[in-house]
C-alpha cells in the first residue's frame, strides 16, 4: 500500500512537470471572449490575456477563424478627439510577460461574419506564432457588460 501511494505520488509529479513544460515554450490565454454583436453586424472584436510563460519572446504572427474572413490585431488610438485603429503587423509578448487585449485598446477584429454568432457560442480562432507554433483558442460571446468590466479589472 504504501510503495503504491510513492509510486503514484511520483507519478503525479512527473506528470505535472510534463505539462508545465509544454506550456513553457508557449502561450497561455485566459478569459478570452467577445461582446455579441447585432446579427446584421459582419465585424466583431476580440478581448484575452495573453500571458508569455517562456524565457523568448513570442510574437504572434497571424490569425485566423473559420467563422470570419478574416482576423486581425488592432490598436485603438485617439488622435484630435478621432479614434481610429492601427492594424498590428504582428504582436510580441515579451519573455515571461504578459498583454492584454482589451476594449479601448489593443484588440483582435474578426472581418468579415460569414455565419450567425450569438451569445453563448463560441469563437475558434488559431494563432500563428514565430516559433512555428500554432495555437488554438476559443473566445466565448458574450453580452457586453462593459461598465462592469471597469470595475473587474485588475492586473
Ligand atoms: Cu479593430
Amino acid at each position: 500500500m504504501f510503495l503504491i501511494k510513492i509510486i503514484s505520488r511520483t507519478l503525479f509529479i512527473f506528470l505535472f512537470f510534463i505539462s508545465t513544460a509544454n506550456a513553457a515554450d508557449s502561450l497561455q490565454i485566459e478569459n478570452a471572449w467577445s461582446p455579441e454583436a447585432p446579427p446584421v453586424a459582419k465585424v466583431m472584436a476580440g478581448y484575452m490575456k495573453i500571458n508569455n510563460l517562456s524565457n523568448k519572446d513570442i510574437k504572434i504572427l497571424s490569425a485566423k477563424s473559420d467563422l470570419f474572413k478574416r482576423v486581425e490585431i488592432h490598436l485603438t488610438e485617439m488622435s484630435g478627439g478621432m479614434m481610429r485603429m492601427i492594424k498590428q503587423e504582428n504582436l510580441k509578448i515579451k519573455a515571461k510577460g504578459h498583454i492584454e487585449l482589451k476594449p479601448g485598446g489593443l484588440h483582435m477584429m474578426l472581418m468579415g461574419k460569414l455565419k450567425p454568432v450569438k451569445a453563448g457560442s463560441v469563437i475558434a480562432v488559431t494563432l500563428t506564432l514565430d516559433n512555428g507554433k500554432t495555437i488554438n483558442i476559443k473566445l466565448k460571446v458574450k453580452v457586453d457588460d462593459a461598465p462592469q468590466m471597469m470595475h473587474h479589472h485588475h492586473h
